[in-house]
């Protein structure tokens, strides 16, 4: 696949400019491991720079404060329309750069984008606070303000949709922001910065600094004039980026880190479409989903039956060509990722659990994994505790719900969790009883822009999408009115 790469630099005040320190780096194609284009690197100087732009922006009577709530929804809603308008060109910069299937980009992950940033257009205008009865002869109110300045780092997973993510709530509350994408796939975030510009965000609002976490990400988070950090990624960075707030001006954070989810299937369901719900549960985005059903807990009534469809499925599942019509899934992001993979599964065959397909690298061109289902999986092996974030499947299997409901709990995340059952009564108290964020019932995978998204436990603090999005870009101010009233 051959496309054009229009924006390789950085975006200031929207601008694209060379780096400081005119250095550049390679982001790589990870179907077939050679360079796509080679970009400018961001560094400590141009974190400086971009946040001096978006403090500007900032400013109390700039162009951007001194519009109203409804205009900047208006903006917002023009970026969705461009980013709607330019899909396959999105979606193939996608591919080429994260190796995800150019049907699931176009199909998913763009309107995946273009929905949420509309959601979040839509609320820009209906922001607001309270009046409360206060004791005394006051009057007071709430206003909910603008964090400010707000920094943005975003891993290469969803790297379109999760800018979206980002984007949508900060501006709709009217904060202005600095994104550092993920290093391996920084190619849709500056072409959604050049629409930024054509949707007419004045400039210094958005600003798109590509580079590495430990310079360029670990400078914004440092940042004394960066009010508020929201962090997608390992949980490992995630505790980096809480301690770099603390080391320097208790700036508000948010994060959204991995996960260990479990998905529970009672022996009431239906096995035919529980193992094809367990199956995009663990391999949709070959994988690498923050809240993958990558705990498969099956009721031994039916654990054979579904281990045998469970395999049928990993077994026909096409990997190739992210550009072929046919694939489902295409190469993992990197080589760390296929190192981190490997290791796992070799640590899942020494540890006893049961081979039933896939367990190795496909060639070496290209980052790909066969698809892999291991069965008689412990809670203590080591691909039942720690975040594979690649195309296998673990299947657990269990006696009793207050057994499950036990195990579900016994991990250090808190993302998400899914229980497949006919009864109501097994699927609420599964569901009021899992320590999770995000529970679903007969379904996974169902992240919605209405719907608030964040992780329990080491999954993180705070919320993404839905209206609880939009408090973490925003302070409430307490307004209290001294008045007298006239006793008749
Ligand atoms: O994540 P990192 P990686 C998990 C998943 C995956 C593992 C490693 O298990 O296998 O993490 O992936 C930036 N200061 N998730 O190494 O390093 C980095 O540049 C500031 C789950 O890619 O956390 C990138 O932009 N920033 C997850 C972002 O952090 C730093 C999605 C994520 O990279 C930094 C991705 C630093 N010191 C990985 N170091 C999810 N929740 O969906 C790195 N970064």
């Amino acid at each position: 696949m051959t496309t054009q790469i229009k924006y390789t630099k950085l975006f200031i005040n929207n601008e694209f400019v060379e780096g400081v320190n005119k250095k550049y780096f390679a982001t790589i194609n990870p179907a077939t491991g050679k360079t796509i284009v080679d970009i400018a690197e961001g560094e400590k100087e141009d974190i400086e720079l971009a946040v001096e732009a978006a403090r500007e922006a900032f400013r109390r009577k700039s162009e951007w404060r001194q519009l109203s709530a409804s205009q900047r929804g208006q903006l917002i809603n023009k970026l969705a329309d461009l980013i709607n308008e330019n899909k396959e060109e999105l979606a193939t910069l996608e591919s080429l750069d994260n190796g995800k299937p150019f049907q699931n980009s176009l199909a998913g992950d763009i309107p995946f984008a273009v929905s949420v940033l509309k959601y979040f257009g839509g609320l820009a205008d209906k922001v607001h606070g309270q009046t409360l009865p206060a004791d005394g002869e006051v009057f007071s109110l709430t206003k909910k303000e603008p964090v400010g300045v707000v920094g943005q780092i975003i891993p290469w997973n969803y790297p379109l949709a999760m800018l979206a993510w980002k984007w949508g709530p900060a501006l709709a509350a009217g904060c202005t922001l600095v994104l550092k994408p993920a290093e391996q796939t920084p190619l849709t975030a500056l072409f959604a910065a050049a629409l930024s510009k054509q949707a007419g965000f004045p400039k210094g609002v958005i600003n798109v600094i590509p580079g590495y976490g430990p310079t360029a990400g670990a400078a914004l988070a440092l940042h004394q004039h960066v009010d508020k950090i929201a962090f997608t990624g390992s949980t490992e960075v995630g505790k980096k980026i809480l301690s770099y707030s603390a080391q320097s001006n208790m700036k508000n954070v948010s994060l959204e880190l991995g996960g260990k989810s479990p998905l529970v299937i009672f022996d009431d369901a239906d096995v035919n479409e529980a193992a094809q719900i367990a199956h995009d549960a663990l391999f949709s985005n070959q994988g690498q989903n923050c809240c993958a059903g990558s705990r498969t807990f099956v009721q031994a009534k039916i654990y054979d039956e579904f281990v045998k469809k469970a395999t049928e499925l990993a077994k026909s599942r096409k990997v190739g060509d992210p550009f072929n019509e046919t694939t489902q899934q295409g190469p993992q992001a990197d080589q760390p990722s296929i190192d981190k993979i490997v290791d796992l599964i070799n640590s899942g065959m020494n540890e006893g659990a049961k081979l039933q397909t896939g367990g190795k690298r496909i060639g070496d061109v290209g980052y790909f994994v066969e698809p892999t289902v291991f069965s008689d999986v412990k809670d203590n092996m080591r691909i039942a505790k720690e975040e594979i974030f690649g195309p296998v499947q673990s299947i657990l299997k269990f006696e009793t719900m207050e057994e499950v409901i036990e195990r579900a709990n016994n991990t250090d995340y808190g993302l998400a969790a899914g229980v497949i059952t006919k009864d109501i009564n097994r699927a609420l108290e599964f569901a009021q009883a899992v320590r999770a964020g995000t529970v679903w019932v007969n379904t996974y995978n169902m992240v919605l822009p209405q719907t608030p998204f964040g992780g329990y436990k080491s999954s993180g603090m705070g919320r993404e999408l839905g209206p609880d999005a939009l408090e973490e870009y925003l302070e409430t101010k307490t307004i209290t009115i001294m008045f007298h009233q006239e006793l008749s």
